[in-house]
């Protein structure tokens, strides 16, 4: 018997109202009689910020943007035309927006302020990494932007502080993985919200309003040529997950490899290592923003011992162990780091 597929009216009607970013972010701002519309403007930047860069990561072999500046970053690390590409275009979506007080990028060694007085109103921080795992679009594969949404909060005195909120007081948090789709997972406190990009009219399209992280998944997600670099406790959790027929996905690009994990359920693990005593990822741009997704989707988030939220920030680039995903398959993880 052949299955027929559905048509794709049939796919966007079917038991779903057709509901786009836009109408989603009214609709919450309805719920919110004091909202001044600044939140609902923020995530519109990032949304108009991210389609600017699907289309040019899709075009970046023909328009000669791959492959490195020929320079390094604040981090080190070899700086990708489109990481230039996608962090201009995030500054300047977000520069237009008036909610928005400073900015916090992977890609700038300081937060940028973008508004001294804000009184009476409510601005935000927003910090992000313009194109997480960037050296993928060489072999076309999945990258990703990721970002974090805080309340500007002029009572901590200077500009750093105010971007320097720990995990807990983020208001929202999502991520744009540029893939076969252009996939926005989003959450503004209330669960997880998923929207796909339909390129034909240039809208993300919600796909589900209630993303849920299976409590169990037998996938880790681990460089797992870092082994012999890390913590022994990390070793026998591997160990042990293999014994238990665990398989082991990887894409090199934390967006891929969390969105797999949240789909399918697993564990996603960058440990501290040799070259990276206090782990690879950051805080406040990759690990606090993919902390508070996972949670409000069921999942567990942790740095070590130490839920990730609950991280005190030092630095912006500040980094952090990351262990998140299944709430079970966390704690097998934090099981033997406990030993
Ligand atoms: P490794 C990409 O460079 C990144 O920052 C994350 O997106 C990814 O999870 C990690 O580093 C991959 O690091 O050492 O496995 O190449």
């Amino acid at each position: 018997m052949t299955s027929s597929l559905p048509d794709s009216a049939e796919v966007l009607t079917k038991g779903h109202n057709l509901t786009s970013l836009q109408t989603f972010l009214l609709a919450e701002e309805q719920k919110h009689p004091y909202a001044t519309g600044n939140y609902t403007m923020v995530l519109s930047a990032l949304s108009l910020a991210s389609k600017f860069i699907a289309a040019r990561c899709r075009r970046a072999r023909l328009e000669d943007v791959l492959g490195s500046m020929a320079a390094e970053n604040i981090q080190g690390e070899d700086q990708q035309k489109l990481d230039v590409i996608a962090n201009e275009a995030l500054v300047r979506a977000l520069g237009s927006r008036p909610g928005v007080a400073i900015i916090a990028s992977e890609e700038d060694e300081d937060p940028i302020i973008l508004r001294q007085d804000t009184s009476g109103e409510r601005p935000y921080v927003v910090l992000f990494d313009p194109l997480d795992g960037s050296s993928n679009l060489d072999v076309c594969g999945s990258v990703g932007t990721i970002f974090s949404i805080l309340q500007h909060d002029r009572r901590l005195g200077d500009v750093e502080a105010s971007a320097l909120q720990p995990g807990m007081n983020q208001v929202g948090a999502g991520y744009v993985l540029y893939g076969p789709s252009t996939v926005l997972v989003l959450t503004t406190g209330s669960g997880v919200q998923m929207f796909v990009l339909d390129p034909a009219i240039g809208s993300f399209l919600l796909v589900d309003e209630d993303v849920r992280i299976p409590d169990t998944g037998k996938s880790y997600s681990m460089n797992t040529s870092n082994l012999p670099k890390t913590e022994e406790p990390y070793r026998k959790y591997i160990d042990w997950a293999n014994e238990e027929g665990y398989t082991m996905r990887y894409a090199g690009a934390m967006v891929a490899d969390v969105h797999r994990v949240l789909m399918k359920g697993g564990v996603f693990l960058y440990p501290p290592t040799k070259s990276s005593p206090k782990g690879k990822l950051r805080l406040m741009y990759e690990a606090n923003p993919m902390a508070m997704l996972v949670e409000q989707a069921g999942g567990k988030a942790y740095s070590g011992m130490t839920r990730t939220m609950e991280v005190p920030p030092t630095a912006i680039h500040q980094r952090v162990p990351v262990i998140l995903g299944s709430s079970e398959e966390v704690d097998h993880v934090l099981r033997f780091l406990a030993e």
